[in-house]
C-alpha cells in the first residue's frame, strides 16, 4: 500500500475553490513539504511533485489528480506512463464539440432513446462511450455536466438509487454517443444482465467504458464484481472518481490509491493507467474528461499520444 503523506496544511486545502493562481501556490507548497519530509524518498518526492507542476503549467486545463500527486510518494499513475496533458489548442478543439449550442443541427446533442435490452439498440456507426457504476455514484449527473451546454437535452438525475433502469443514449452531433447505464448495488434492476452485461459484451461500437467510483465511499463489493466482470469480458475501461467536491483530500487520496492498486493489481487487467477525478457539481476535472472523450472517439488528435 502506498504511503500517504499528510501534514497540518493539507486539511486547509479541503473545499478550496480551485483557480489557476491558487493551484500553482498549492503545488509549490506541496513541493516544499516533500523536500523537507524525511519519511519519504526525497528524490522520488521531488520528481513526482515537479512533474505535477510541469504538467499543470503546460496543460490547458486543471487536472485534480496532479494536485493529489503532490502529497504522496508513490506515483498514482505508474511512473512509466505519461499523464494525459492536452495543449490549449487541443482542449479548445475538444470543447468546441461540447459547447455548440447554436451550431448546425448536425452538431447538436440529442437524446436517442431508452432501451431495456441491449439487443434493441439502434444500429449506427458512431463510437460509443459507456458510463458504468453503482446506483447513485453520479453517472447521469456526469453526462448532464458533460452536455450542459446543450440545454435541449435533459438527463434524468435522482437522489433515489436505481433511478436509471434502461440504457439511455445521448448523441453528440455526428461525433459519438454517450451511454448512461443502470447502476448495480442497491435497487439494481432485474434487467441488468440483459441491458448492461449484454451491452458490454456485444457492442461493436463501444470504444471505452468509464467505471465511476465514488471518491468518498471508495471501492464497494459491487465495484469489485464490476471490475471482475470487465476483466472477464476483456472490456477496456477508465476509472473516473466522482463527487470530489464532497470529500476531504486525505480520504480521496486513500480511496484513490486503493482503487488503483486493485484495478492494476492483476496481470492482464484492462484498466487505463490514469484515473480521472471529477465533480459534476463544481465541474472540476470535467474539461479534461471532455478532452479525453474527444480523443478516444477520434475527434481530436493529441500530440505525442
Ligand atoms: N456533491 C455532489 N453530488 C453529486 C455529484 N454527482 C452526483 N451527485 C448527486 O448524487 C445523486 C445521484 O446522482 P445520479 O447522477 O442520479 O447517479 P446515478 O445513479 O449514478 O446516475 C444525486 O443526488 C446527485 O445530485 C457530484 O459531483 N457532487
Ligand atoms: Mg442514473
Amino acid at each position: 500500500m502506498a504511503k500517504v503523506v499528510t501534514c497540518r496544511h493539507f486539511v486547509k486545502l479541503k473545499g478550496i475553490k480551485i483557480s489557476w493562481t491558487r493551484i500553482s501556490r498549492e503545488t509549490h507548497f506541496a513541493c516544499q513539504f516533500f523536500t523537507s519530509n524525511k519519511t519519504c524518498t526525497a528524490s522520488q518526492g521531488i520528481s513526482f511533485a515537479s512533474r505535477g507542476i510541469k504538467s499543470r503549467t503546460t496543460s490547458a486545463c486543471v487536472n485534480p489528480l496532479l494536485e493529489l500527486q503532490g502529497y504522496v510518494a508513490t506515483p498514482i499513475v505508474p511512473a512509466d506512463k505519461a499523464v494525459f496533458t492536452p495543449s490549449q489548442t487541443e482542449v479548445t478543439q475538444a470543447l468546441k464539440l461540447f459547447s455548440l449550442t447554436t451550431g448546425t443541427r448536425r452538431e447538436a446533442a440529442t437524446f436517442v432513446g431508452s432501451y431495456a435490452d441491449a439487443s434493441q439498440l439502434p444500429d449506427t456507426s458512431l463510437p460509443e462511450v459507456a458510463f458504468l457504476g453503482r446506483s447513485n455514484v453520479g453517472k447521469s449527473s456526469l453526462i448532464q455536466c458533460l452536455l450542459r451546454a446543450h440545454s435541449n437535452v435533459h438527463v434524468s438525475v435522482s437522489k433515489t438509487p436505481g433511478h436509471t433502469r434502461t440504457l439511455n443514449l445521448y448523441r453528440l452531433g455526428q461525433h459519438f454517443t454517450l451511454v448512461d447505464m443502470p447502476g448495480y448495488g442497491y435497487n439494481m434492476p432485474l434487467n441488468f444482465q440483459q441491458s448492461v452485461e449484454l451491452y458490454l459484451q456485444s457492442s461493436r461500437r463501444l470504444c471505452r467504458t468509464f467505471l465511476l467510483l465514488d471518491g468518498q465511499v471508495g471501492l464497494t463489493k459491487g465495484d469489485h464484481t464490476a471490475i471482475q466482470m470487465l476483466r472477464e469480458f476483456g472490456v477496456p475501461y477508465v476509472v473516473v472518481v466522482t463527487k470530489i467536491d464532497k470529500v476531504g483530500r486525505h480520504v480521496l487520496l486513500r480511496n484513490l490509491l486503493s482503487v488503483m492498486e486493485y484495478c492494476h493489481g492483476e496481470a492482464g487487467h484492462t484498466c487505463f493507467s490514469q484515473p480521472f477525478l471529477v465533480s459534476s457539481r463544481t465541474q472540476d476535472g470535467v474539461t479534461l474528461l471532455q478532452t479525453f472523450i474527444a480523443y478516444i472517439t477520434g475527434c481530436v488528435r493529441i500530440q505525442g499520444l
